[in-house]
């Protein structure tokens, strides 16, 4: 049986904690599907499209291994996304306690809703301060990003924000 792992998030970018987390689980699963979701309690800085091209260039280039899929999902809940492919797992990285205290609730809930567990995968130490609400501020500020998303990012990041 293929073994489907689901890894969401806004991936508003997409930062290299987010790209190591994709590929060690495209080590684990036989497919992996990367799965941008729109998040409420987030204001957005790039349309979701977007935000799927830049996944899709960053494991390119990446070389990663795997089958890896990038998708977005705006259909309702993130299970019947994980149900429609025969996903059986959710992937979400960990920086800390708070991540762990925000995404505990949500793995009870889907695992109730629809048989979908999820995996803590801890974040390695180099990106355990990274996250996209830093990228898109120090971006806005004129900051350099490129320490903490991949090439294509940085780039995208810095012609966008040039006048
Ligand atoms: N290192 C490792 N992991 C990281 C790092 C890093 N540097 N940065 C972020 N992560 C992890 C986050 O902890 C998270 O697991 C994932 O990567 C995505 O992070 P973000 O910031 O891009 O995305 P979020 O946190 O805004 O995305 C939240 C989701 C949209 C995935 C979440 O809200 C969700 O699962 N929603 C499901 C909606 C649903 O169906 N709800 C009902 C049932 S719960």
């Amino acid at each position: 049986m293929q073994r489907i792992a689901v890894v969401p998030g806004s991936f508003d970018p997409v930062t290299l904690g987010h790209l190591d987390v994709i590929g060690r689980a495209a080590g684990l699963y036989d497919e992996v599907h990367v799965v941008v979701v729109h998040n409420p309690d987030k204001s957005a800085l790039l349309p979701i499209a977007e935000r799927v091209a830049l996944i899709e260039r960053s494991i390119a280039d990446a070389g990663l291994d795997g089958r890896i899929v990038v998708a977005s999902w705006s259909m309702g809940l993130l299970v019947d996304y994980c149900t429609d492919v025969g996903a059986s797992v959710l992937v979400k990285g960990i920086r800390s306690q708070v991540d762990v205290a925000y995404e505990t609730p949500m793995a009870i809930v889907n695992r109730h809703l629809a048989g979908v567990e999820t995996m803590f995968m801890l974040t390695d130490p180099a990106n355990a301060h990274v996250s996209s609400s830093l990228v898109r501020q120090v971006s806005a500020l004129g900051g350099d990003v490129s320490p903490y998303v991949p090439q294509v990012v940085s780039e995208f990041l810095q012609a966008a924000m040039t006048p």
